[in-house]
């Protein structure tokens, strides 16, 4: 598979506002612009062309685009994001998204899905429920992916926030999983490149056409990756850490 285009919306002042349960202080708006700068030349480095979304203070995790669409080659699909600051954001996404899908659906009330629990591998949708993605979303979400020729599984979360804050798929049937995935019926079927708790975070690395996005400051992560056979792109995103965040909530890609 192979991404052209990717979507990122600059972080917005009232950033610092967003929701966390990190405990690592408040972010820095300034720094944070200017990892979000970084971030988007690293995609366009992976051969990505850029729609950068202007930032909304309305929504101070708009940031985290991630969330609020799920993108398959067929169709965009909108999510009903689990946390009520966060469900207006998906208007100026949709906007967006109009002009580079012709099919756009949506996740309904009760349903609840939020984009960091859908991880693609292959053809094969993994869903976390989460405290953000009920049962009903999931079912929704998987009745349009088989509409679409598409498949889609469940996996239930303990600990994590989003299903991607412990899993990435690097295509080729690599898997890169942390705590409580690192032994999970779910992804037994991959090649497990198993992080240590110590570097959890690093886990929410990201696949764009043959190099991975690696969070800055995880070298054995980012070292298993390398033995792997991948090239990778070291970023500092320590401000949307803060924010529970990471490389792969900062864009919608495809
Ligand atoms: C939130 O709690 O919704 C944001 N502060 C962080 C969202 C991170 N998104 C993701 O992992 N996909």
């Amino acid at each position: 598979m192979k991404f052209t285009k990717a979507i990122v919306k600059t972080p917005c002042v009232n950033m610092i506002k967003g929701l966390s349960t990190a405990n690592l202080g408040t972010p820095d708006f300034e720094l944070a612009l200017k990892q979000h700068e970084q971030y988007i030349k690293a995609l366009e480095t992976c051969g990505l062309e850029v729609t950068i979304m202007e930032p909304d203070n309305s929504f101070p995790d708009s940031t985290f685009v991630e969330d609020t669409a799920i993108l398959t080659p067929e169709c965009a699909i909108i999510t009903n994001p689990g946390a009520q600051t966060r469900k207006g954001e998906t208007k100026e996404i949709k906007n967006a998204l109009t002009g580079f899908f012709n099919n756009i659906e949506h996740i309904q009330n009760p349903g609840t899905v939020d984009g960091g629990d859908v991880m693609m591998a292959g053809s094969h949708f993994c869903i976390g429920l989460s405290e953000r993605t009920n049962d009903v979303g999931a079912k929704q979400l998987i009745k349009i992916l088989e509409r679409d020729g598409f498949t889609g599984s469940t996996v239930r979360l303990e600990k994590f926030l989003h299903l991607k804050s412990g899993v990435a798929y690097l295509e080729d049937n690599n898997m890169v999983v942390t705590g409580e995935f690192t032994d999970n019926d779910a992804f037994r079927k991959y090649n497990l490149l198993k992080v240590d708790d110590k570097e959890g975070y690093a886990a929410n690395c990201l696949w764009i056409n043959d190099f991975v996005l690696v969070a800055k400051g995880f070298p054995t992560t980012k070292e298993l990756i390398e033995y792997a056979g991948y090239k990778t792109i070291e970023l500092d995103v320590s401000e949307f850490r803060k924010l529970d965040g990471g490389l792969s909530c900062l864009s919608l890609r495809f």
